[in-house]
């Protein structure tokens, strides 16, 4: 690997990051059902039918798991809660043995010297809150809050920092309007609700929060770089239309309390009546702003289809095995993009980037050359980002281990350490090897 640390301001915090549903195993600990179960067991959901309920049994391999991240040299463990977990039914009597969990697992980050940075929703809504419509029902803002500042009782005297969503485009987006991740909706309403409802969360319990008096508190939003498939007036429409969903959509609603045009045009007449009432409260302060960055797409006009009539096209670039392009220029256009247009000099973490690769155990060893030069070429992204003047603070590999990868099961492989899923036993790649030097204390 070409970067290291010392290519870095000081100070700088490189970590990587999990999820809650996609390692721990949802069937220990005395977790409550999450959509999430229950999508998979539907068939036709998952890749082989496949669900999170062993997972990479994180739950009882998590000393093995966050000894690797210190061993790695790295400063900082991005991990989530998951709301099944901690309160079963969704409200109510929490699971004693789930907030235990959690609370053993931050006490052993800080005995390791890693930072923990927590995410409150990274998608395990219990199914009692999915059976009352989840994320299309107003009253899911309050049910967050209550969680949230649950969890922040027990855990806020020791994180490092509080992410309230990760990814609310997937949350509302990618689940009530394509219909690829639980609750797999494909309903424009539905859709209009949940987008407007998961920033409303987002707003109160970022409040409720910091009334509790909790600190350095945040949201992660993923970005996809959005380019016109051709010059014409009707394409470049397409572009700016999925961009204004994509991209602008949830900044500019925490950051301005404002949605674009050219996503309201389509999703107006299906959002909730008096909407606007709530945007004050959505656009609450933040500390510091979370950057998923994974890839870009072209994108042109499809005449004759409903909004937001655009058709989504691959470009010729090397892909990853997910199939996306690796296009690390876009990783330096976003963050440079969020502190010119949105955030200015607010902190900025990459909270997840990375690649799946069809990685393979061979006399003990994984070598991923591709994915170093991954590493290595978004790591020089956000090297020029910073020499734009970005404030970026961070950077967190997705992922750790190998893990659930929702729709897709378990076939798509994004870690730094190699999980046999028959056996559990974590083999680390060549990129975690790669990394631990690069890491290396500075001396
Ligand atoms: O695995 C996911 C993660 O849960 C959210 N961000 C994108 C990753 C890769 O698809």
């Amino acid at each position: 690997m070409k970067t290291a640390r010392k290519d870095f301001p000081e100070g700088f915090i490189f970590g990587a990051a999990t999820s809650a549903y996609q390692i721990e195993g949802s069937a220990f600990g005395s977790a409550g059902s999450c959509h999430w179960d229950t999508f998979a067991a539907t068939p036709g959901n998952v890749v082989r039918a496949e669900d999170g309920s062993r997972a990479c049994d994180h739950h009882g391999r998590w000393r093995e798991d966050l000894d690797l991240l210190r061993d790695g040299n790295f400063d900082a463990y991005r991990f989530s809660v998951s709301w099944a977990r901690v309160l079963p039914e969704g409200r109510g009597t929490p699971n004693a043995e789930g907030i235990d969990f959690y609370d053993r697992l931050v006490d052993g980050m800080l005995e390791r010297g890693l930072k923990p940075f927590l995410t409150l929703y990274h998608w395990e809504l219990p199914s009692a809150l999915a059976l009352r419509g989840g994320w299309m029902n107003r009253d899911i803002a309050a049910w967050f809050t209550d969680y949230s500042r649950l969890v922040m009782s027990r855990l806020g005297d020791r994180v490092a920092a509080t992410a309230t969503i990760n990814e609310p485009w997937c949350v509302a987006w990618l689940s009530h309007f394509l219909g690829i991740h639980a609750p797999g909706l494909r309903d424009i309403r539905a859709a209009a609700h949940a987008m407007h409802n998961v920033l409303r969360a987002h707003g109160e319990a970022t409040a409720a929060l910091r009334a509790d008096g909790h600190g350095n508190l945040g949201i992660v939003l993923n970005f996809d770089h959005a380019e016109p498939a051709s010059q014409t007036a009707e394409d470049r429409a397409a572009a700016t239309t999925q961009d204004a969903i994509f991209n602008r959509w949830f900044i500019e609603a925490v950051t301005r309390g404002t949605y674009p045009e050219e996503a309201l045009s389509g999703l107006g007449p299906h959002m909730p009546g008096g909407w606007e009432a709530d945007m004050a409260r959505i656009s609450q302060p933040i500390d510091w702003l979370g950057v998923n960055y994974y890839t870009r797409h072209f994108h042109a006009a499809d005449p004759g289809a409903p909004w937001p009539a655009t058709r989504e096209i691959t470009g010729p670039l090397a892909k990853t095995t997910m199939g996306w392009e690796i296009y690390p220029e876009g990783l330096r256009n976003f963050l440079t993009r969020m502190a010119r247009d949105h955030v200015g000099d607010l902190p900025l973490y990459v909270t997840e980037n990375g690649m799946s690769w069809d990685d393979r155990v061979e006399n003990g060893a994984v070598e991923d050359a591709a994915r170093i030069a991954y590493i290595d070429g978004h790591l020089s992204a956000v090297r020029e980002a910073i020499g734009d003047g970005a404030n970026v603070r961070g950077f967190f590999y997705w992922s750790l281990l190998d893990n659930f990868e929702w729709s897709l099961g378990y076939e798509k492989r994004f870690g730094l350490v190699h999980v046999d899923f028959d056996t559990l036993k974590r083999t680390p790649k060549a990129s975690y090897q790669a990394l631990a030097r690069a890491l290396a204390p500075r001396i």
